[in-house]
C-alpha cells in the first residue's frame, strides 16, 4: 500500500453530534473543585487522580497556575486534597513538592492514583527536554516519593491495575508514535506487564483508535481499571477533531472534543477486550464542560472509585475544573457490547 493511501485512511472523518448515556448522573455539586478552592496560586484545576484508603478519599490534581481572570498560565504543579465523602474536598495549604532529580525535568501533570495491597501509587506524565515520559511513583505520605519507573518518550496516560493478574503487575498506556503514523496524531491504548513495576514488557495493542467510532484521532486510558465480576471495567478518553470548530476556549483555535468511553477486559487475560460501549459514556454538554473554560468540550476522566454497586467517575472538565459523575456498575457492564 502506498503512503498516500495510508494517509487517506488516517484522514479524520467528522464524528458529528454525540450524547451522554442516560446511565450517567452528573453530581449536582459540580464542579466539585475549582481554582477558588485552592489556597495558593491557581488558575485551572483539572485531571484528578483519586483513590480511597481507610475511608478517606485522596485526590491529587493538576494545577495550572497563573490568573484565571486574565486567562494566563504561568506554570503547572500538583495539588493534594482530602475528603470524607468524595464530594466536598479540602485542599492542603501547599502544592506537592514533587520533581524529578534530573536536569531534564520541565513539569509533571495528569496524575492518576491507585492502591495496590494498601500502598499508594501515583502515575503521571512528565515533560522533559527530550520528550514526554510516563512515570510511576510510590508514596506513603505525599511528601516523599519513590520514582519506580520512567518510560522512554513519548508516552503518557499510564494507569495501573489495582492488583496483580497472573502474578504480574499490569498497566495501560498511550505511547504516541508520531513519526510512525505519518506525522499525524493517531494514537491507541496499549497494555504491558511487569514482575516488579520497574521492568515492563509483553506490550500489546489493546484498543485501537479505529475501534472507537466516536474517536477520529486518538484514544487513551482514563481511570485505573475497576474489578467487577464480569471483567475489568476501563474508562478511557476518546478524541475527535473537526476543523470547522473555531475559537473554543482561550486559544485562537481548539478544534478537538474529548469524551469518555468504557470497555470491559477479561479478568484473567486483560489483553482480551470482552466488550466495548459503541457510544460515548460522557459527552461535554454542561456549561462547565462546553463554555467558559481554557479548552472547551473536554471531558477527561482520570479517577474512578467503586462503592457497592456505584461507580464514582472523576474528570477534568474543559481543562478548567474538576467534576464527578456516578453510574451503576451493572449498567456500565451491560452497555458494553461484545467486541
Ligand atoms: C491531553 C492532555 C490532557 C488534557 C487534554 C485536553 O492531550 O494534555 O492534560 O486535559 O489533552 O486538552
Amino acid at each position: 500500500m502506498d503512503l498516500s493511501k495510508i494517509r487517506e485512511n488516517f484522514e479524520p472523518k467528522p464524528v458529528g453530534e454525540l450524547k451522554s448515556q442516560n446511565i450517567i448522573k452528573r453530581h449536582p455539586a459540580n464542579p466539585i473543585l475549582t481554582y477558588k478552592d485552592v489556597p495558593y496560586i491557581s488558575a485551572l484545576v483539572f485531571n484528578p487522580g483519586v483513590c480511597k484508603l481507610k475511608d478517606r478519599y485522596i485526590m491529587v490534581f493538576r494545577n495550572d497556575y497563573g490568573s484565571f481572570e486574565e486567562k494566563r498560565i504561568d506554570g503547572t504543579n500538583l495539588g493534594l486534597a482530602l475528603s470524607k465523602d468524595g464530594i466536598k474536598w479540602k485542599v492542603k495549604p501547599e502544592p506537592l513538592h514533587f520533581t524529578l532529580n534530573e536536569k531534564d525535568f520541565i513539569r509533571v501533570y495528569d496524575p492518576r492514583l491507585v492502591t495496590i495491597e494498601e500502598k499508594i501509587y501515583m502515575t503521571f506524565a512528565v515533560d522533559t527536554w527530550h520528550g514526554i515520559r510516563a512515570g510511576i511513583a510510590k508514596t506513603e505520605d505525599f511528601e516523599q516519593f519513590e520514582i519506580i519507573d520512567l518510560s522512554t518518550p513519548d508516552n503518557r496516560n499510564i494507569v495501573l491495575f489495582p492488583e496483580k493478574v497472573n502474578s504480574m503487575y499490569v498497566r495501560l498506556e498511550r505511547p504516541f508514535p508520531v513519526y510512525g503514523r505519518l506525522g499525524l496524531e493517531r494514537f491507541d491504548i496499549w497494555i504491558s506487564f511487569s514482575p516488579d513495576l520497574r521492568y515492563w514488557g509483553d506490550s500489546k495493542l489493546l484498543l485501537a483508535v479505529e475501534d472507537v467510532l466516536f474517536a477520529n484521532i486518538k484514544i487513551g486510558p482514563g481511570a485505573p481499571p475497576i474489578k467487577t465480576d464480569s471483567g475489568w471495567l476501563v474508562i478511557f478518553h476518546a478524541v475527535d477533531i473537526d476543523s470547522s470548530r473555531g475559537k473554543n476556549g482561550w486559544e485562537e483555535k481548539w478544534t478537538k472534543r474529548y469524551t469518555a468511553g468504557v470497555m470491559l477486559l477479561d479478568l484473567k487475560n486483560p489483553t482480551k477486550v470482552l466488550g466495548l460501549c459503541k457510544e460515548p459514556l460522557i459527552v461535554p454538554e454542561e456549561k462547565y464542560e462546553t463554555s467558559d473554560g481554557f479548552r472547551n468540550n473536554v471531558v477527561f476522566p482520570t479517577g474512578a472509585i467503586l462503592e457497592g454497586d456505584e461507580l464514582k467517575i472523576y474528570y477534568g472538565a474543559a481543562d478548567t475544573v474538576i467534576c464527578l459523575a456516578t453510574t451503576k456498575v451493572e449498567d456500565l457492564v451491560s452497555t458494553c457490547e461484545e467486541f
